[in-house]
């Protein structure tokens, strides 16, 4: 793709979009790293870091109509969920599993997204399962002739689960307004893509009778472009799409993991250099949309932004006790 310095026109994006969407990969970016040191200073438990994944999600979720569309994350979707109508002192929330977590109340490991008021269906721990989980949400859309496109998504360590290959083949036979988002950063936590996937991620897609592509996960308006063209498919009927957009994380796996054991660091400074961020403003300059200094004062303020929600979420209220059962047993209360 060109980067001219028009492209967002050309792909129906207002000014107003380049600026939610540069806002929600910094507070996805501030957010990992005030997680991760609150992890580090043993505040908070458990983290799965978003770094290096914030033009692969927000460029995806971009292409959706929030209020509309369903939104099949999994757990290293943070910047994803804050397209879909998360707040940062929602994330927080989660991270320290306060009472006012909106995707479990405390119940949940952290990451674990969830909200009926923003249309993330919760998922499990066990990978792809929220790939299934979409499959039939699209297949009851379709039936239901309701206006509406799914998207899930995995890393390419999902693609291999007899899941993920079932809700294929499900997409495939309906012909589902279903698009499959597959983040692949080459590993599953020590796992390299090679000893994962023979061939391509994307070439799956062939094998069960709808397009599969792949584009830069780095680079945002691909991202969005990819998508967009895929959910205009489906929402005209015409079916199912697999996108892989190749991308790397930044961190650890989680923050119980150690990957300088399996990866070298060269390589982690090779695709640090083409960090999908400072790739994004510098579009963001050429279109005479920001400036240094305004990036700069932007940064600033979104860091700022972070730090006051995590605090205030560090001093919410914890679940009561008494409370421990509700959603897990009966007692539906839906948030
Ligand atoms: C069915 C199942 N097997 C194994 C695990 C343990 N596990 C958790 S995350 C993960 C790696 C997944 O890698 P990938 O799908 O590439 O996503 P990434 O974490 O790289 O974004 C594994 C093996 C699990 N949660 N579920
Ligand atoms: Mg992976």
């Amino acid at each position: 793709m060109k980067p001219g310095k028009d492209r967002h026109t050309e792909l129906g994006l207002k000014e107003e979009d380049l600026l939610g969407m540069y806002r929600c990969m910094l507070l996805a970016r501030f957010c990992d790293e005030r997680q991760w040191s609150l992890n580090r200073q043993g505040k908070a438990p458990f983290v799965i870091p978003v770094s290096g994944h914030e033009g692969a999600q927000v460029g995806s979720a971009w292409a959706f109509e929030r209020g509309k569309d369903i939104f099949c994350p999994y757990y290293r979707d943070m910047a994803l969920v804050l397209v879909a109508g998360f707040t940062v002192y929602d994330v927080f929330l989660g991270l320290f599993g306060k009472a006012d977590d909106p995707s479990s109340g405390g119940r949940q490991m952290p990451a674990h997204w969830g909200s009926r008021a923003r249309n993330i269906i919760t998922g499990s721990s066990p990978i792809s399962t929220q790939v299934l989980h979409a499959a039939g949400l699209a297949l009851s859309k379709k039936i239901k002739r309701e206006d509406a496109v799914v998207g899930t998504w995995f890393g390419e360590g999902g693609t291999s689960e007899g899941d993920w290959h079932g809700a294929m083949n499900f997409a495939g036979i309906h012909a589902l307004p279903l698009i499959f988002v597959c983040e692949n950063n080459q590993y599953a936590i020590s796992v390299h893509e090679s000893k994962q996937v023979a061939g391509r991620v994307y070439k799956r897609a062939k094998g069960y009778g709808f397009p599969g592509i792949v584009g830069d996960g780095n680079n945002i308006l691909e991202c969005y472009k990819l998508t967009k063209e895929a959910v205009d498919r489906a929402r005209a009927g015409e079916g199912p799409t697999l996108i892989e957009l190749r991308t790397y994380r930044y961190y650890s796996h989680t923050s119980d993991d150690d990957d300088r054991t399996y990866r070298p660091s060269a390589e982690v400074q090779e695709w640090k250099r083409k960090d999908p961020i400072p790739r994004f403003e510098r579009y963001l300059k050429s279109a005479d949309v920001l400036d240094d200094s305004v990036i700069e004062e932007l940064r600033g303020v979104t860091k700022g932004e972070v730090i006051e929600a995590a605090k205030t979420a560090e001093a919410a209220d914890f679940p009561d006790p008494s409370t421990a059962a509700m959603r897990v047993f009966g007692d539906i209360e839906v948030v």
